[in-house]
């Protein structure tokens, strides 16, 4: 009778974990005082909108990075160009989660707080006619995800609303993100002169010598 109690007691805070017969504890989470997260919900809304468009952004690089490194297209120098640039956009997805997380939030999981299914995202272009087209395409939404930064500034700053003049977030946004995004932008317009200037000068011969040159990081 009492080795049945203590089972019972023993199953009711415990579960069979896995086949290995490990035992899991399944004892409530610590109490913790929700009064430290003071992060405001429109501005919790920017930014979960900001890591989809990053992780939107990874794609797009991702899908120019495969068509460069087709056999028919045989661009080495774009494709290792954006393969860098599809990482450098899932980094900014992942710093934006941890910047979350350090802030208390995403306490029910990622769903919870990422309200978008990923799986359900449109297609992706996969066809750019030319290197110069997909530089273009880059610039373009390098300038729109800086457009995109800026709003979430506007939003998580309002001086009237205490929950809302989220300076720490703001310095953050602005001198990590928008460095960088100006940095890029800056980078991308200066390929597109040079590699303009190469085409006008030896036509199609110009994007194969500006793909050698990328490869070797001389561009
Ligand atoms: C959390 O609080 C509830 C209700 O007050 C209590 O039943 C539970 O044991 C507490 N859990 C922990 C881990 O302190
Ligand atoms: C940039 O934003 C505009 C306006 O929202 C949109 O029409 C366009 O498709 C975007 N371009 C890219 C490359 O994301
Ligand atoms: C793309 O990657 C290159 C190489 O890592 C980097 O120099 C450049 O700033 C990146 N551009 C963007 C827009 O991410
Ligand atoms: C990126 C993003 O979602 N920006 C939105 C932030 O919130 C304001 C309103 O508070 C919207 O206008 C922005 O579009
Ligand atoms: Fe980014």
């Amino acid at each position: 009778m009492m080795k049945l109690l203590c089972v019972l007691l023993f199953a009711s805070i415990c579960s069979l974990a896995s086949t290995k017969s490990e035992y899991r504890c399944t004892i409530g989470s610590a109490n913790i005082t929700k009064k430290w997260i003071d992060m405001d919900s429109a501005c919790i809304k920017n930014l979960t909108a900001q890591i989809k468009m990053e992780v939107e952004a990874s794609l797009t690089y991702l899908a120019m990075a495969a068509h460069f490194a087709r056999d028919s297209q045989n661009r080495p120098g774009f494709s290792k160009f954006f393969f860098e640039n599809a990482s450098e956009e899932r980094e900014h997805a992942i710093k934006i989660i941890e910047y979350l997380l350090m802030r208390g939030q995403l306490v029910n999981g990622i769903n919870d707080i990422l309200e978008f299914p990923l799986i359900k995202m449109s297609p992706v272009q996969e066809e750019w006619a030319t290197g110069l087209d997909a530089l273009n395409h880059a610039l373009t939404l390098e300038s729109n995800v800086t457009r995109s930064i800026r709003s979430i500034i506007l939003a998580c700053e309002n001086p009237s609303n205490i929950n809302a003049n989220d300076y720490h977030l703001v310095d953050y946004l602005s001198g990590e993100f928008l460095e960088e995004q100006y940095k890029g932008e800056r980078d991308l317009a200066g390929k597109i002169s040079t590699l303009g200037r190469m085409i006008v000068n030896n036509g199609p011969l110009g994007e194969f010598l500006f793909d050698k040159k990328l490869l070797n990081g001389e561009v």
